[in-house]
């Protein structure tokens, strides 16, 4: 009985082991087919979404060139993403170091007719002094839409980024594009809703310099001592473009 028992029960180990095994094989070929679905998603599309069914990531592209002879460049990217989150990644160079820059999505929004282009300003907008202020600039680039600083909540101002000392900023900002068009919504009267941010109408624009005689003194010149930092003078702008 005894030598039975033990037969029994190794025979019952085995069977175990087996099955185990079978189950990890079982396993990892699921785990290998999910795999090969989620490469196949990713034309596109992030796996992991759902605040927004069937609408994919838009993705658009901006390249900061300088206004003012700034001297100020970079680039942008900003996010739809699938899963309902807005976001914005701004990598800035040649900015007066240590100061804050407000940077800002600028653009038209007018009820009942169609939404104007925003454009960064030709030099000519500076007019007959030649320094471009952020009013000269406002037929071009438009109102304040979307501020880039911690929050992304329109019509307030709250932390934006201070430069780097070597003049640098590398920003990331997030908000849901629920609110954010919500947002919108309010301001304009509820005829929002029914667009998408019309994010391809639209330009980032950086603020921040120096200034002394209707030009910017480079931050690095003895003369920054005597000049005025004018925290809305704009210094880089570019057009939003989507990437598909
Ligand atoms: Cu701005």
């Amino acid at each position: 009985m005894k030598n039975n028992t033990k037969t029994i029960s190794t025979t019952m180990m085995r069977k175990a082991v087996s099955s185990a095994k079978m189950l990890a094989a079982a396993v990892m070929g699921t785990f290998f087919l999910a795999s090969c679905d989620q490469l196949g998603d990713l034309d596109g599309v992030i796996p992991g979404g759902g605040n927004m069914p069937g609408k994919e990531m838009k993705m658009y592209k901006v390249q900061l060139n300088p206004l003012n002879n700034s001297g100020v460049t970079g680039t942008a990217t900003v996010m739809m993403k699938e899963n309902g989150e807005f976001e914005v990644i701004t990598d800035i160079e040649g900015l007066v170091p240590n100061m804050v820059h407000p940077q800002h999505i600028h653009g038209f929004v007018m009820e009942n007719m169609a939404d104007k282009d925003a454009m960064c300003p030709p030099p000519s907008a500076g007019g007959a002094d030649g320094l471009l202020t952020l009013e000269e600039g406002q037929p071009f680039y438009g109102p304040i839409l979307i501020p880039l600083d911690d929050k992304l909540v329109p019509l307030t101002a709250e932390n934006f980024p201070v430069a780097t000392s070597a003049g640098t900023i590398s920003y990331g900002g997030k908000v849901m594009t629920s609110s954010l068009v919500s947002a919108f919504d309010a301001m304009h009267n509820g005829t929002q809703t029914m667009k998408d941010l019309e994010l391809d109408k639209r330009v980032i624009v950086i603020h921040g310099a120096y200034v002394i005689n209707n030009a910017i003194v480079p931050a690095n010149s003895n003369r920054v001592q005597y000049a005025k930092y004018m925290a809305t003078l704009p210094v880089a702008c570019g057009e939003l473009v989507e990437m598909k």
